[in-house]
This record gives C-alpha cells, structure tokens and sequence, in this order.
C-alpha cells in the first residue's frame, strides 16, 4: 500500500471507530485485502459443492437451510432448499485455509484500535450464508448476552467480513444505532426477565 492509500485507510478506520462508539457499529470498505476475500469465497463454496462427502466431524458443524423451519424463509419449504448451508461452526476447524484471515494484521489492528486494548484473543467465528431465494433471514437479537458467541462481558467486538456485499436488497444485517449502551447488567435482565438468550 502507498503512502497516500495507507493514511486514506487509517482515516477511514478512525472514522469507523468513531461511529462504531457512538452508534455500536462501523463501516470499512476493504478492512481485507481481496486475495482473502476471492480466497474465502473459494474454500466456502468448495464445501457447499461437497457437502455430502464431509466427515462427521465437519458435517456436524454445519447449520443446514433444510434444518430450519419455513417461516425464517417467508414459507419456502425445507426440502425446496437442497443442499444450502446456512451456517458453517467454528470455522478456523473446518476450514483450516481461511485461519490465516482471521488473524490477519490489519483486522487485528482494528480490533486493537476498537477495543482500545493490546490484550486480544480470538473468541468465535463462523460463517452465515444467505443464499439467493432460501436463505433464511435472522430476527432481532442482541449479541450480548447470548447462548452461543459471547464471553461472560461485553468486552468484545463482532468483526463481520462481507465476502459478496451487503445492501438492502439482498438481507443486509441490520443495526439499531446505540442500543450498545446499556449496561452489561440491564442486558442480562433484559434476556433473564424474558427467559431466553
Ligand atoms: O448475518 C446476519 O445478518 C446477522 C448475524 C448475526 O446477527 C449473528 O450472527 O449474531
């Protein structure tokens, strides 16, 4: 990277680290180099394409659409979803090839900046699929507390890495700008006073 690319970046991430402050989330348009982003798309679709002759140990690490109740697609029926993945677990696991970007210097270095810390440890990653059509869509929820992704505070940070893009046509997450400020102990009476996480 240049000079001149490189302070453009760090202004960027500046910016992003500034709204991901004050609203719970930021933007950065290539926080990956697209060699890891062709890469990832690569190795994922790979095991889309094999799925039938997966391990057990991977196979069980997978969250299939057929797995999931019609009303997350508007009604589109388990068995109209073939093969689709939805989820792929504990993905460094299951996909070895794809550890190299999860520890890959300029996201940990947003991470650093982000969380104002040097103190890091990796936590959790998978991967979501929305796939054209069957893809299911995912309610509102909160991150923290939760039963699957979250340390026991609210000390971390999700770094979503958008392999083929996100808008509104297509099932782009959405956000609810600052509801990242409540307490620690308000979001977990939120989810205890409803039983669930
Ligand atoms: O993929 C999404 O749109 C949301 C993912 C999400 O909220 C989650 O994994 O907790």
């Amino acid at each position: 990277m240049s000079r001149e690319n490189s302070k453009n970046q760090s202004k960027i991430i500046e910016e992003a680290r500034q709204r991901y402050h004050k609203n719970g989330f930021g933007i950065i348009q290539k926080g990956v180099s697209d060699g890891n982003v062709e890469l990832a798309i690569r190795v994922i679709e790979d095991i889309q394409s094999m799925v039938n002759d997966l391990p057990p140990g991977a196979r069980e690490k997978l969250v299939m659409e057929r797995d999931l109740p019609a009303r997350k697609r508007g009604g589109i029926e388990p068995c109209e979803t073939g093969n689709a993945i939805f989820i792929i677990n504990d993905l460094p696991e299951v996909l070895p090839e794809l550890a190299a970007l999860l520890i890959d210097p300029q996201l940990i270095e947003i991470v650093r900046l982000f969380l104002e810390t040097e103190d890091i440890r990796y936590h959790f990653s998978n991967v979501t699929m929305k796939r054209g059509r069957v893809g299911s869509g995912i309610s509102w929820h909160r991150d923290f507390p939760n039963q699957h992704i979250c340390p026991a505070r609210s000390s971390f940070l999700r770094l979503m890495i958008c392999l083929d893009g996100m808008d509104a046509g297509n099932g782009a997450t959405q956000f609810v700008a600052g509801s990242h400020l409540i307490s620690d102990e308000e979001a977990v009476g939120a989810v205890s006073s409803r039983g669930g996480g």
